[in-house]
């Protein structure tokens, strides 16, 4: 017995919940899904876990009940804002996170935190429960008047399995009302129509590659690429969501090769800082390539707020030295050459389809993920070699840290 992605938002609805917000995890994919296409109830794609817990705050003080959903790897993103915010004022809202790494089963970027989620919250002070699909409805009411009677947060952590997962599929099948660039303020009257998959624009974003090392986001950004041929170049995040481009940055300081990053959508709002920190730092070797999908492809296609913002325009306004935008292969193949090939920052933004190839995962563990990539760069007694930077950065920089 499972409760059903309708049932999950029928329960949360009597108990008077009223404003949802989050970042997805597959585990309730059917559950968002529900909320994204619900009459009455609207759902905040916030791009990080802590701003749903700020909008979380802002939306009680307006009167509204709220429920704030994510995964438990965005407790860790959420803590300060649990702690100094939610917490230290008093904030009624109820967190259903997602409980990952349940029993030490999962992959392994979801083992640690699995392991110290119900501590984490304990720690904190935060009261919850682990609810099964017959408790559930009892757990949000208890939950419900929980937070109300503390004035604070109130935790459900859910394991997998108790929520129903793969029977609906809203953003995946729904059109859109209107085309998704004619619509938000950053919208652009010439649409970008994305006409390749994510898999066919990384083998696009591949060829003019030699052994340029790569950072790729998590989920099926490195999942597909490593389907098209691994390589030890490519460094494949099974974790960490939101710092490929952090990663791809730290290399492109400390080192003289170009740099390249395969980002997603999802992961470049969920650290969207790095757009002015690189173009403050302007490392002459950085191409940054995004594969927007403008949906969370690897948790089950809940909608982005890229469909509303160009991130393109958003690159171009922090300052990269080139930005472009494209949708076919040729362009996108041509984009990353031309980084290659000349001084940057470079950000290519790849407007691609929602479709998903059907790819293994990643076999490699982390430790081997790290030191094959190491080994790449000249192993582990490498010297530093003198990055290419800017003359804008030049003096803002510590020196490169020797190696132990
Ligand atoms: C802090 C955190 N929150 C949520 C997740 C769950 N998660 C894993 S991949 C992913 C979607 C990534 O979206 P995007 O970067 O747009 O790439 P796509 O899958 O669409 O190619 C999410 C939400 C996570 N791993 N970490």
């Amino acid at each position: 017995m499972t409760v059903s992605g309708t049932t999950f938002v029928d329960v949360l609805e009597r108990e008077r919940f009223d404003f949802f917000a989050g970042v997805p995890c597959s585990l309730i994919e059917d559950a968002i899904a529900t909320l994204e296409t619900h009459p009455r109830l609207a759902y905040v794609a916030t791009p990080r876990e802590d701003a749903a817990v700020g909008l979380a705050a802002g939306a009680w003080l307006g009167g509204a009940k709220p429920c704030v959903l994510m995964q438990n790897s965005g407790l860790g993103t959420s803590m300060n804002a649990l702690a100094s915010l939610s917490l230290m004022y008093g904030f009624p809202a109820l967190l259903i996170v997602t409980w990952r790494g349940y029993q030490g089963k999962d992959a392994p970027e979801h083992i640690l935190t699995g392991a110290i989620s119900p501590r984490l919250l304990e720690l904190l002070g935060i009261p919850h429960r682990v609810p099964t699909a017959a408790s559930f409805a009892d757990d949000v009411a208890w939950a419900a008047a929980e937070m109300d009677r503390r004035m604070q947060p109130v935790a459900m952590l859910v394991p997998p399995g108790v929520v129903q997962t793969g029977a609906v599929h809203s953003t995946r099948t729904a059109p859109r009302a209107t085309p998704a660039a004619t619509r938000g303020a950053g919208s652009d009257p010439r649409e970008l129509r994305p006409s390749l998959s994510r898999l066919a624009a990384l083998g696009a974003a591949r060829k003019p590659l030699g052994r340029e090392p790569t950072v790729h986001a998590n989920g099926y950004i490195c999942r597909e690429s490593f389907s098209l041929g691994d390589r030890p170049q490519n460094f494949y995040m099974i974790g960490s969501m939101g710092l490929a481009s952090a990663i791809g940055l730290g290399l492109a300081l400390t080192r003289a090769e170009t740099m390249v990053v395969f980002d997603g959508d999802g992961n470049l709002l969920m650290n969207l800082g790095v757009l002015p920190l690189a173009a403050a730092l302007a490392p002459r070797n950085f191409v940054h390539v995004v594969f927007d999908n403008e949906v969370y492809g690897s948790t089950g296609n809940q909608r982005s707020i890229s469909s509303e913002v160009r991130l393109d325009r958003l690159a171009r306004a922090a300052g990269y030295r080139t930005v472009t935008a494209v949708t076919d292969a040729d362009d996108i193949a041509d984009a990353v050459r031309d980084g290659v090939a000349s001084h940057g920052p470079h950000f290519v933004l790849a407007k691609v389809t929602t479709e998903e190839a059907t790819v293994p995962r990643i076999p490699y563990t982390p430790n081997e993920l790290r030191d094959r990539f190491r080994l790449e760069l000249g192993g582990p007694d490498m010297a530093p070699q003198t990055p290419q930077r800017s003359e804008a950065a030049r003096g803002t920089r510590p020196a490169p840290r020797q190696p132990s």
